[in-house]
């Protein structure tokens, strides 16, 4: 008998599956498709066990389906921009480009010797200007629909990087990918006006029910939906003391405790903070202290957490509803850009505004008071009183609960023309731009005569220039080039300048999903028919921390190019899990702890399939794994064991099929396993992707398998016997039920172990590999259990379990349970109403 031997069987499974371009999709739209996607991967060099985790949970997948006989679409590329890149050639002096293609070679070597089944004819990387190109089209075609803009707006700014931040990449006031503290600055910036479809994807995220509850919430708080009102609050004027505007409008979802509103609060950067300081005697204080607060770190003004700061501005303002007037204050926590800019503060009732009024000693008014509370004074709260409850001490809204109140109170304030209805979102446009080289240029012009000019489509695709040095100073590095800056405007044909940004690498990231049914597609986007076949994407995985910018910015360019009629469906991606990642001695992963494991390593030692296993086996694909090195002997010795299993029956000729022999007690048992097992592991890859469980399933068959050919001195043990490989020799039912058994095992341990699956096939005989076999099928009837034992329940407490044959049918089943002795004790004298009968489940007789 040979030796599983990884390395040689490894080697020629590849060169095989490359030879006879096995994993490339049909172009034949008649067949039933899956695309099955993995989020596309960074070329940062090598990658890790965590990174291919993910890579082979969607190889699982994919193989699965295409056993099952779907035309499979796995494709894989690069998402090849970005500041790495960049950083590597700052420190060593390498083209990015080069350092980027570099990277994409290796990993593809290893994504290959991991057996992983990609339509590697698809592969695209989002540095080619193939692809690039419509990126470029694309944003224009947003900017003809006003979804692309440019304004000026203050930016998180990361020192380190030299390069803007969107705020979703400023993490706890710190850069995402270096760290650095993020400062604040002014520029003019593109944006993407993702706030047109707030509401689309809020509404459109309640129809993905295969995304993971938590991916969905996320989403919703990223969004943000609040339904409130503005309200104005008119301006107290005295003479020389005129500002631009006569009122302060504030958002609220709260118009309930209006009457509770005893001063009002402005942002740093309000519009009105800069007139009120030219009128005001103390103008020069209140200039540095709103300095001061702007400078203030996002986040923590965002979740409220700092101490609450503020400055009296000396103005005053009325409350339109109890006619008092009120001080205006500028404070630190109130956000820029959510509402208005500016808050009624209501101490007695939000938390923020009761702390400021504690610091500055501010009235506080209770107008809500909550059931089963007793009325408590208002100097002696000592928190804010945040739920909803009776309106008091509010005139003629007195008495309300505070929901009646805030309808009713919104329709007086309508009525008094001081205010309206107003949803409010959290969503923010998406700021693109990018003071970098290593990325999508913006297809723009400037030209003083003609204003900001988009560059015509006919010149796509504007290239990135070639730079020779790069020393990570200075803002846009394009910007140092003149030849790439200087153009012609395409209106007046007089000088005009490029614009020198790039775009976020998240604009890549948002349709590649798309390029891959037509990946080479020169003359569109793609083409729609192709797109209409394959889309959408029937299963995505990648790890969680894209749940909202990838996974919403992708959602998106959906609805976009939905607009524009490219396509159809409304959302991208059907199905999605979020992989855990892989732990060492207790932390994530990375290059920069020091504790990564190389795949390669492990491919020299034991080779791709006990690497693939073990991540497979050792947890649910959503679950952290923490990595061993023992793990991948055990996984490695079950493969052993798998091999000489099934490897003695390659030279066992004229095996029968089950139906066509006579079967022993002991080989229907074994059958019934068999079939179990196909059940439960198809279940757990279709249905609920638990791949672990999957493979415990296996192995509980492998087990039996082994004791079933001991038992009947088959296989292996037929050779230890000294018996030649023929199974005139064993019982025919005994070779054809393990046969059945041992085939199943090997197509359904396929997808785990390709290359070890593939071998043990061809040596069972088949010559055509596992591509042209199919999943195996379960047959129900078989995997019936002959005696089934059904509870019989009376009033539905169960009084009595019957064992019976599993073929006994409804009517004889109600017959039996009503014969059986406790049951008939239990209803004796009694009135029978009804008896249920579950078939072959349960049986419910109801009396009286
Ligand atoms: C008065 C009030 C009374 C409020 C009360 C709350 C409770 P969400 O649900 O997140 O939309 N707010 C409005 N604009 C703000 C800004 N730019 N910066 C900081 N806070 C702002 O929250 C809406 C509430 O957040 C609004 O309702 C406002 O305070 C505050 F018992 O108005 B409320
Ligand atoms: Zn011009």
């Amino acid at each position: 008998m040979a030796d599983y031997d990884s390395k040689t069987i490894e080697r020629k499974w590849q060169q095989c599956w490359q030879d006879t371009r096995a994993f490339e999709p049909s172009e034949n739209s008649e067949l039933k498709k899956f695309y099955c996607l993995v989020m596309f991967a960074y070329p940062s060099g090598h990658a890790h066990v965590g990174h291919v985790r993910n890579y082979m949970i969607g190889d699982v997948v994919a193989r699965t389906k295409r056993l099952q006989g779907f035309n499979v679409l796995h494709p894989f590329g690069w998402d090849a921009f970005g500041l790495p890149a960049e950083n590597a050639a700052i420190s060593h002096g390498t083209h990015p480009e080069i350092w980027t293609r570099d990277n994409i070679a290796h990993m593809k070597g290893q994504l290959k010797r991991l057996g992983i089944s990609y339509s590697w004819d698809r592969e695209l990387a989002t540095c080619d200007q193939e692809y690039y190109r419509w990126n470029q089209w694309l944003f224009l075609k947003m900017y003809e629909q006003d979804l692309a803009y440019r304004r000026r707006s203050a930016v998180n700014w990361c020192p380190s990087c030299q390069t803007v931040l969107a705020n979703e990449q400023v993490v706890e006031s710190v850069c995402w990918r270096c760290g650095a503290e993020v400062k604040s600055r002014e520029l003019a910036q593109w944006f993407l006006r993702i706030t047109r479809y707030a509401d689309e994807l809020l509404k459109g995220s309640e129809g993905l029910n295969q995304w993971p509850e938590k991916v969905l919430t996320m989403q919703r708080n990223w969004i943000g939906r609040s339904e409130g009102a503005l309200i104005k609050f008119p301006i107290v004027t005295e003479q020389n003391q005129s500002l631009p505007s006569e009122h302060i409008e504030v958002f609220t979802t709260r118009i309930d405790t209006i009457y509770g509103a005893t001063f009002l609060l402005l942002s740093p950067e309000h519009s009105l903070v800069d007139a009120i300081a030219d009128s005001s005697p103390n103008g020069e204080d209140l200039r540095r202290q709103v300095v001061k607060f702007r400078a203030l770190d996002r986040t923590a003004r965002l979740t409220g957490q700092i101490e609450k700061e503020g400055f009296n501005t000396g103005r005053r303002a009325i409350n339109p509803f109890t006619g008092e007037s009120i001080p205006i204050w500028i404070a630190n926590f109130v956000l820029a850009d959510y509402g208005t800019g500016a808050i009624m503060a209501v101490p007695a009732h939000d938390q923020r505004d009761f702390e400021f009024a504690r610091n500055y000693d501010l009235p506080i008014k209770v107008v809500i008071q909550q059931e089963d509370h007793d009325r408590c004074e208002d100097s002696m709260l000592e928190v804010a009183l945040t739920e909803p409850g009776k309106v008091i001490d509010s005139g003629e809204f007195s008495g309300l609960t505070s929901k009646e109140a805030i309808s009713t109170m919104l329709r007086a304030a309508e009525k008094m023309n001081i205010g309206n209805s107003k949803v409010q979102f959290r969503l923010k446009d998406w700021g693109i731009s990018r003071q970098r080289y290593w990325g999508t240029p913006i297809p723009i012009v400037y030209c003083d005569i003609c204003g900001t000019q988009p560059v015509p489509y006919e010149n796509l695709p504007i290239i990135l220039p070639t730079i020779k040095e790069f020393t990570g100073r200075g803002d846009s590095p394009l910007a140092q080039i003149q030849e790439f800056v200087e153009t012609t405007c395409p209106l007046c044909e007089g000088p005009a300048r490029r614009e020198t940004d790039t775009m976020d690498t998240f604009v890549d990231s948002s349709w590649y999903f798309y390029r891959y049914c037509d990946p080479k597609n020169n003359d569109e986007l793609f083409d729609s028919q192709k797109v209409k076949y394959w889309a959408p994407v029937d299963f995505y995985s990648g790890g969680v921390e894209h749940a909202i910018l990838h996974l919403i910015y992708s959602r998106f360019f959906c609805k976009v190019l939905g607009d524009l009629g490219l396509i159809t469906h409304k959302e991208p991606f059907t199905r999605l899990l979020t992989q855990g990642m892989v732990l060492r001695n207790g932390s994530v992963m990375s290059k920069s702890k020091g504790n990564v494991v190389d795949p390669d390593e492990i491919l020299s030692t034991y080779g791709a399939d006990t690497l693939r296993l073990y991540e497979m086996f050792v947890a649910p694909p959503e679950k952290e794994i923490e990595w061993t090195d023992t793990g991948l002997d055990g996984s490695h010795r079950f493969l052993c064991r798998v091999w000489r299993l099934v490897e003695p029956f390659g030279s066992v000729t004229d095996i029968p099929a089950p139906k066509d022999v006579e079967l022993s007690e002991d080989d229907r048992t074994l059958r019934r396993k068999t079939h179990i097992t196909i059940d439960r592991v198809s279940v757990d890859l279709d249905r609920r992707v638990h791949l672990n469980t999957a493979v415990s399933a296996l192995m509980e068959l492998v087990n039996e398998l082994y004791s079933f050919c001991e038992r009947e001195q088959i296989g292996a043990f037929q050779f230890v016997q000294g018996n030649k490989g023929d199974s005139s020799r064993g019982r025919k039912g005994a070779f054809a039920v393990a046969k059945e058994g041992i085939e199943a095992l090997v197509l359904m341990i396929s997808p785990f172990t390709p290359h070890l699956a593939e071998e043990l096939w061809e040596i069972l005989g088949h010559r055509n590999g596992i591509s042209s076999a199919r999943w195996p099928i379960y047959d129900p009837d078989v995997a019936m259990a002959s005696e089934i034992v059904v509870p019989v329940q009376v009033n539905g407490k169960v009084r009595a379990r019957l064992t019976t044959t599993a073929e006994i049918s409804e009517d004889e089943l109600r017959v039996e349970a009503l014969n059986e002795k406790s049951i008939k004790e239990h209803i004796k004298g009694k009135k029978i109403i009804r008896v249920v009968v579950v078939p072959k489940k349960l049986v419910n007789v109801v009396i009286r």
